[in-house]
């Protein structure tokens, strides 16, 4: 009789089961962990890519004011900007304002972020000399501040809901230690790897210990989930996916798997969501070009599935989003799914446009 579900208010129902994980957990909502870890939700979480950013006017007078990396690097800074998204837009969880980039900032690498044109490394690696230049730091000396800053976060949010962290995959992270800045095809780091390979797989490896030592560090920091952002995983063969990126993440998750939930974003490599799965990782992130009846066909029962809105439908009228949001969820079906974007929000995207995205899965009854 104690474990009947009963309200508590108008639109949850929770279980004495409910309460005391809760309670053990220390959060107040932990529908994205209980749907990590494959437990029954009252409603499917949702949060968004990208959801700390320039769509909100109250990130834009910060990035007034300070530069980027000052705002990535002041734990006060990067807690007021982490959280915005949880008071204004309603999300189910937090991720920590920061970048991917610090990584090879931390490895010795130079990065700038320059305004309209994103980021610049102006001393790509190209050679094995350049190699000489960069090391596995130690995370504690170089990464401090993004601990304390997941510190300070996780006192200021007082449990309302989860932190995520994340890290750059591999690959991803080299694509802008050699290409030097963003592009469309990053055929100045798929060359780097077809034609110097084994310089390539030292430096992903080196990429690699950085991360798990890095995101080891965040867990401990008190980080309640970690995500591993491979956005450009798609340029690559299903192949030279398995040799250049997974074999790497592979690493990451297994290193992580007493730790903490893992989910993995590999943009575009829908034809690996098998292999993902296979990693041991509990969420995997799909894009908008696979429906979720393929992803879910490919990675079985066992994940959650975290996806898979385009970021541009948000600038549609309202009454679409509401309509599309509701496709979207009939389609993914009860269970082991976490709402979300197919890649991040886009800048111009009116805020009660992500609002209404947000409410629409927060009230939807499947
Ligand atoms: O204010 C600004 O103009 C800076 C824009 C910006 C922001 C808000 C950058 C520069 N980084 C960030 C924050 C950021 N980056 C977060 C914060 C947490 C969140 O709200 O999600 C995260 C998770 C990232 C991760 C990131 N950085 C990725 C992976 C996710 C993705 O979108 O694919 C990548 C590829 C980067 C590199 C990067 N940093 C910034 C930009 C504009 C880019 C992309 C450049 C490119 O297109 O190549």
């Amino acid at each position: 009789m104690l474990n009947k579900p009963f309200n508590i208010s108008k639109l949850t129902l929770f279980t004495i089961d409910d309460l005391l994980i809760q309670f053990m957990s220390g959060l107040k909502n932990d529908l994205l962990l209980r749907t990590l870890r494959g437990e029954q939700t009252e409603r499917i979480p949702v949060w968004m890519m990208r959801q700390a950013g320039r769509y909100l006017p109250e990130y834009r007078a910060l990035r007034e004011k300070y530069g980027f990396f000052e705002r990535v690097q002041n734990p006060s800074l990067a807690t007021e900007i982490t959280i915005q998204p949880v008071d204004l837009v309603g999300v189910d969880a937090a991720i920590l304002f920061s970048d991917i980039l610090v990584v090879p900032q931390a490895m010795g690498l130079e990065v700038q972020l320059i305004e309209s044109k994103g980021p610049v490394l102006p001393d790509p690696i190209k050679t094995q000399e350049d190699l000489k230049r960069i090391r596995v730091p130690d995370v504690h000396e170089t990464l401090q501040y993004v601990f304390d800053a997941i510190k300070l976060t996780k006192q200021e949010l007082n449990g309302r809901v989860p932190l995520i962290g994340f890290a750059g995959a591999p690959w991803t992270i080299l694509c802008y230690m050699v290409q030097g800045k963003g592009s469309k095809t990053f055929d100045e780091a798929k060359a780097f790897c077809y034609t110097q390979p084994e310089l390539a797989h030292q430096l992903l490896q080196m990429i690699t210990d950085t991360t798990i030592a890095y995101l080891k560090a965040q867990v401990k920091a008190g980080v309640d989930t970690v995500q591993i952002f491979d956005s450009w995983g798609g340029l690559l063969s299903k192949d030279d996916f398995e040799n250049i990126s997974l074999k790497y993440i592979r690493q990451i998750v297994h290193a992580l798997k007493d730790e903490t939930l893992v989910i993995i974003f590999a943009k575009g490599a829908w034809h690996s969501l098998q292999s993902m799965t296979e990693t041991g990782a509990q969420g995997l992130g799909i894009d908008w070009c696979i429906e979720p009846q393929t992803a879910r066909n490919f990675a079985g029962p066992n994940i959650s599935l975290q996806g898979n809105f385009d970021p541009a439908k948000l600038l549609s009228p309202i009454p679409v989003i509401q309509k599309e949001v509701k496709q979207m969820l009939t389609s993914f079906g009860k269970g082991r799914y976490i709402a979300n974007l197919g890649h991040g929000i886009l800048p111009n995207v009116p805020v009660d446009h992500a609002r209404a995205f947000v409410d629409t899965v927060k009230t939807f009854n499947l």
